[in-house]
């Protein structure tokens, strides 16, 4: 969606200060979520490779052919029947669009139960509207099935848009690409390049482009800690590793458990919803999936439960615009743990309840509370660096603890006139404090503006839409101080932490 793009373009920048990567940035994470997932993506760097495969000119040539009768069908796409094939091995198909209302269909073969991942290469960051903003869209063999149609990726980089489907059954697909404009209906646009590359990639460990170790689709039966799936990570920058989850569920009593090993040096795991419940809600209008609600709980390997996230996709728990929280659980090196997915409450059964999780071991951090730092005299120090958008940003995280009990002070400069963002999270980072409460004092530690987390929202105070609660700009040159407290701690986890991103604009 054009005005979902601009806004959370909007908050990488206030967030995040423009560093690359919108994603759990936004709940004021540290620098290094930004840093895995760039690792991420590296898989379609991968994916490109084979993009020298010449066998591109000969679609283009049948799209040309197949579109020219048909450009007013385009609820019905009958040229399903007529769709250039397309590999699952991540070959590039290079074609264009002829006119801004035609759409392109290519057919895929899977297999019940395989996954895949469809893709587009036109661009390598925004502020380029000339080139065709896509959207994939899948259908059933002859077109009379809508299946999945999605617009962008999670987190977004750019206007280029993946979509992850599990095939529930054999048999060949239909693949869709058009422009933005016309899958949402307007008549007018600004591209005016209709190149564009699109591939298909099984999500399977043997098939090559993919990292290794990235990959880890679940094998039933892993219901228990003792019969769980072991994991492998990639070693992204700094010691960190990342990896894929995923899989589906079986009936209403399938929990899919996946363990893993955090590396040594890391210092905090997390956790987050991947690609099927992004970029639309959970269903046709996203990624395909029937699963409504899911839910994972992070334990310990005797089952001691650590952190726990039970989500929605219908956005109503989104953190931010198209984005579901996840749990960043401050953790130590060498801990091995595991996660157990399973449906969510509200979820009935559906005839494709397929997942992804993505996993990220970190090891860096937001900078960590100093205790005893219970009042303003005994304030955390916030430490700032410059972003991008000409402002500062601080990133901190501590723990309540006990609730009820303990307050935490962290103190920071402004100077007059600066516009003070806040970006924070515990129960929507996959924390057990129950009521967590962000106030700003000013330099007489009299309270200036307070907002109390309730379920997942959104704790954003920014002039950006879907903001929870405006900036504040500060009238005068001094210290002020960002007040933390909670009024319980939830029976059912034990983390008790929470992030925060200040940052001054001026
Ligand atoms: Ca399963
Ligand atoms: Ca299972
Ligand atoms: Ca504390
Ligand atoms: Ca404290």
């Amino acid at each position: 969606m054009k005005y979902f793009r601009f806004v959370l373009l909007a908050m990488c920048l206030v967030l995040n200060g423009g560093l690359i990567g919108c994603s759990s940035s936004g709940d004021g994470a540290s620098d290094s979520d930004s840093d895995s997932d760039s690792d991420s993506d590296t898989d379609s760097d991968t994916d490109s490779d084979t993009d020298s495969d010449t066998d591109s000119d000969t679609d283009s040539d049948t799209d040309s052919d197949t579109d020219s009768d048909t450009d007013t069908d385009t609820a019905v796409p009958t040229e399903c029947e007529l769709a250039t094939p397309m590999d699952t091995a991540g070959t590039f198909v290079d074609s264009n669009l002829a006119t801004p209302d035609e759409i392109d269909y290519y057919s895929i073969t899977l297999a019940a139960g395989d996954f895949v991942q469809i893709f587009t290469d036109i661009h390598d960051g925004d502020g380029t509207p000339q080139l065709l903003d896509p959207v994939i869209t899948l259908w059933n063999e002859d077109g009379t099935t809508l299946l999945a149609t999605a617009d962008d990726q999670i987190p977004r980089v750019d206007m280029d848009s993946e979509l992850i489907y599990r095939a529930p059954a054999a048999g060949t697909y239909c693949v869709a690409i058009e422009g933005w404009e016309n899958w949402a209906g307007q008549t007018t646009g600004t591209t005016t390049d209709w190149n564009y590359s699109i591939a298909a990639l099984l999500m399977d460990p043997a098939q090559v482009g993919w990292t290794t170790n990235l990959l880890n689709p679940e094998t039933e039966t892993n219901d228990t800690i003792g019969s769980a799936n072991t994991m492998t990570m990639v070693l992204g920058s700094s010691n960190a590793t990342f990896g894929r989850a995923y899989g589906d569920l079986s009936g209403a009593t399938d929990v899919d458990v996946f363990t893993y090993t955090l590396p040594v040096s890391a210092v905090a795991t997390s956790i987050g919803f991947y690609k099927p419940f992004g970029a639309g809600a959970a269903g046709v209008q996203g990624h395909g999936s029937t699963l409504t609600d899911g839910m994972f709980t992070l334990t310990d390997m005797s089952g001691n439960v650590i952190s726990t996230l039970d989500v929605s996709f219908d956005g109503s728990d989104w953190v931010a615009p198209n984005n579901p929280p996840d749990a960043n659980v401050p953790m130590a090196g060498g801990t091995q743990v595991a996660v157990h997915f399973e449906g969510g409450t509200g979820w009935t059964p559906g005839a494709n309840d397929f997942y992804v999780l993505e996993i990220i071991n970190q090891t860096s951090d937001n900078t960590g509370e100093v205790e005893t730092n219970d009042t303003a005299g005994t304030a955390s120090t916030t430490t700032f660096a410059a972003n991008t958008s000409g402002g500062y940003s601080g990133f901190l995280m501590g723990t309540i603890d006990p609730a009820a009990t303990d307050v935490d002070y962290w103190s920071f400069s402004a100077v007059a006139g600066e516009e003070i963002a806040l970006a924070c999270g515990a129960a929507s980072n996959g924390s057990g404090l129950v009521g967590a409460t962000f106030a700003i004092h000013n330099a007489s530690d009299t309270l200036i503006q307070t907002e109390t987390e309730s379920g997942y929202d959104t704790i954003l105070w920014s002039s950006v839409t879907g903001a929870s609660m405006a900036a504040i700009t500060v009238t005068a040159s001094a210290t002020y101080y960002l007040v933390i407290s909670a009024t319980s701690q939830s029976a059912s986890m034990t983390a008790n932490h929470y992030r925060c991103g200040i940052h001054r604009t001026p």
